[in-house]
């Protein structure tokens, strides 16, 4: 090489891994691996300088099927592990990634202060309103009136609603987006991932086997009727009162994003565990 030669520019193939996912034939995470794909390479990020961090849940097996270092984490706590990531090396672009039960149930508590913390990390939640991998319970994001032989009846519960619990917990940039329509939402991921500061995509990705009512989403979702805003309460407003099928940036904020050099270890562990020996 001379030097003159120009850098060899990614595709989105070189993003996927050779693991086969093992998702039902039509699940929409099959295009969230896509549109991922698709992002990392609109923004040529280096595949090793890329962490994909997850939970437990069908959406959860994303890491392995990226080019990517990954971590499949324990059910809930991707966006802890997410947090250790990258405060330990805040050079590394680090995307987390899993499902609604995994996100809003076991692991909401982190959710709430990962939004709070405004740590420039992304987060894609593949909401499908239930839970896949264990066969179709209610999610906190499922339809009070979902009738289920798991929920007979319904579960008669208000559901969780995370684009504006996001957004007043901290987060800095709230979309949704839908796995049906891969060109718009990979617009919207490269604009998460490169906006400081939390960014959470809700990514609407339907569960083609428990709730085959979702593969109707296609003929309901429409791309938001407004620009985005970075006035929090007009967002909140906003989402709160719109039908749940809306698609785009709902909120571009301007918080810094936590200096990182504030949490910086003072010392080396070796020093805590000599002084700490038993
Ligand atoms: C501590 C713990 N509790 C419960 C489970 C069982 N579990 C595995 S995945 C899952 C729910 C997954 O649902 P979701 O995050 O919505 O992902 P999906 O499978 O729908 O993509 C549950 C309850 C577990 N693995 N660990
Ligand atoms: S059970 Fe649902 S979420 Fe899991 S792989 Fe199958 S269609 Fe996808």
């Amino acid at each position: 090489m001379d030097g003159s030669e120009a850098a060899v520019k990614l595709k989105t193939s070189d993003y996927k891994s050779d693991i086969k996912p093992v998702w039902c034939p039509g699940c929409g995470d099959y295009t969230v691996l896509l549109i991922m794909a698709k992002a990392m390479a609109a923004l040529q990020l280096a595949p090793e300088n890329v962490v994909v961090v997850s939970g437990i849940g069908c959406s959860s097996r994303i890491p392995a099927y990226t080019n990517c270092y990954g971590f499949h984490g324990v059910h809930g706590r991707s966006l802890a592990l997410a947090t250790g990531v990258k405060v330990a090396r805040p050079e590394l672009n680090v995307i987390v990634a899993g499902g609604d039960g995994d996100g809003f149930s076991i692991g909401g508590n982190h959710f709430l202060h990962a939004c709070r913390r405004n740590i420039d990390l992304t987060y894609v939640v593949m909401d499908n309103r239930v839970y896949g991998m264990t066969k179709g319970q209610p999610s906190p994001t499922t339809e009070p009136d979902w009738d289920s032989a798991l929920s007979p009846g319904g579960t008669g519960l208000r559901p969780f609603h995370p684009l504006v619990i996001a957004l007043a917990s901290g987060a800095n940039f709230v979309a949704r987006a839908f796995s049906g329509d891969p060109n718009r939402s990979t617009e919207i991921l490269v604009e998460a991932i490169r906006h400081p500061g939390f960014s959470f995509v809700e990514i609407l990705s339907p569960c083609v086997t428990f709730r085959p009512d979702q593969r109707g989403w296609g003929d309901v979702v429409h791309p938001a009727a407004v620009e985005p805003t970075d006035d929090p309460a007009r967002a909140a407003r906003r989402i709160m009162t719109d039908d749940g099928y809306n698609l785009g940036i709902l909120y571009r904020g301007d918080r810094q994003p936590h200096d990182l050099s504030r949490t910086a270890a003072a010392e080396e562990p070796a020093v805590f565990d000599a002084e700490f020996e038993l």
